[in-house]
């Protein structure tokens, strides 16, 4: 019996510890043998026999429990050794990251007109000659499609040089009223100081029954738009041109710089160029099969607004990845 005390005693991790209870108390083990042999204790001797084994059993269980519970806290305390965090430990300082001055222009807009009820659609950036042109009356030979303006690819795909062909997979997707505006990169073969060859746009679209809405509609939106994005601005409709909309307006807001005196910024005009817009040429809704709609759209460029909002005179520097740059908009 002597060597199972010692067997306990000497355990020194919880698996043997397991293992030692099992030899002692377990089904075959050796306490279950030691209480088969009663049968052979003549009758006289049985009484002190089984005294002197529940003696034992009682002896081993309790000596197996405390050193079960020593061990377990031995492995608790190691556990914890191993796994301490030394809170004092001198680390460098971890910068906070931002958003580039970019997206985050594009989460204000986006914010704007989901507020306003738009859905925000996606699209893929390698388009067709029909979504990113034809389907926009772009005439062959008009010269925005030009190949240099274009990035082509050998097989006649593109990369989109807008955000229209969203609308006009979501038009051929769905039916009207549509109000939805597609944010995105876009490509054109320009670089210059105020030209990369990739940019990003959001834009508009609004389709209703005819007659439904009007450039008034149109009107209202965008003007409150630019008052949310600019605050107190005075907004300007100026007729101008686009193959997807008749009539067609180019939008100014008063300068923020020089609040309409005229400074560099906006050439001593006074004004600032933001936004195009107008009423949906009726062209576009025969390429994508609507009838009976009318319609307005508009479009932005983001780089422009970021600018603006955060006073950034290059548009290089939103494209440079210097880390100078971001660190200005935490
Ligand atoms: C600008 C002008 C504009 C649109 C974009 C559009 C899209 C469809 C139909 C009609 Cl599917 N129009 N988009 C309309 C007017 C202006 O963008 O200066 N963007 C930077």
């Amino acid at each position: 019996m002597q060597e199972w005390y010692t067997a306990i005693q000497s355990a020194d991790t919880i698996d043997k510890i397991e293992e030692v209870r099992l030899a002692i108390f377990g089904k075959k083990g050796i306490m279950a043998a030691e209480f088969a042999r009663m049968k052979e204790v003549p009758d006289d001797q049985k009484g002190t026999f089984a005294k002197e084994l529940n003696v034992h059993k009682e002896a081993l269980n309790n000596l197996l429990l405390d050193r079960k519970l020593f061990l377990a806290m031995a492995h608790l305390e190691a556990t914890m050794k191993l796994e301490a965090l030394d809170v004092t430990l001198y680390s460098p300082t971890v910068e906070r990251g931002s958003l580039h001055p970019v997206m985050e222009t594009m989460d204000r807009i986006v914010e704007y007109f989901t507020t306003m009820n738009f859905a925000v659609h996606t699209g893929p950036m390698v388009e067709d000659d029909f979504h990113n042109f034809e389907a926009l009356n772009l005439p062959k030979y008009h010269p925005a499609r030009d190949m240099q303006d274009t990035f082509y690819f050998k097989d006649g795909s593109l990369l989109r040089t807008h955000t229209s062909p969203v609308q006009i997979r979501t038009m051929m997707n769905t039916q009207p009223p549509i109000r939805m505006i597609a944010p995105g990169s876009v490509f054109r073969r320009d670089y210059d100081i105020t030209h990369t060859p990739m940019f990003h746009q959001v834009e508009g679209l609004v389709v209703e029954e005819e007659g439904k809405v009007s450039f008034a509609n149109l009107k209202f939106i965008l003007e409150d738009f630019l008052k949310t994005m600019f605050g107190e601005v005075e907004v300007r409709f100026r007729p101008s041109f686009f193959p997807f909309t008749e009539p067609s307006a180019e939008v100014d807001i008063s300068c923020i710089f020089c609040a309409g005196s005229g400074c560099r910024v906006c050439s001593k005009t006074g004004w600032l160029e933001v936004l195009g817009c107008g009423i949906v040429d009726p062209n576009v809704f025969k390429a994508v099969g609507y009838e009976k709609v009318s319609g307005y759209a508009f479009g932005l460029g983001v780089e422009r607004f970021a600018m603006l909002i955060h006073r950034i005179g290059d548009l290089r520097s939103l494209f440079e990845g210097d880390v100078r740059l971001l660190e200005q908009f935490r």
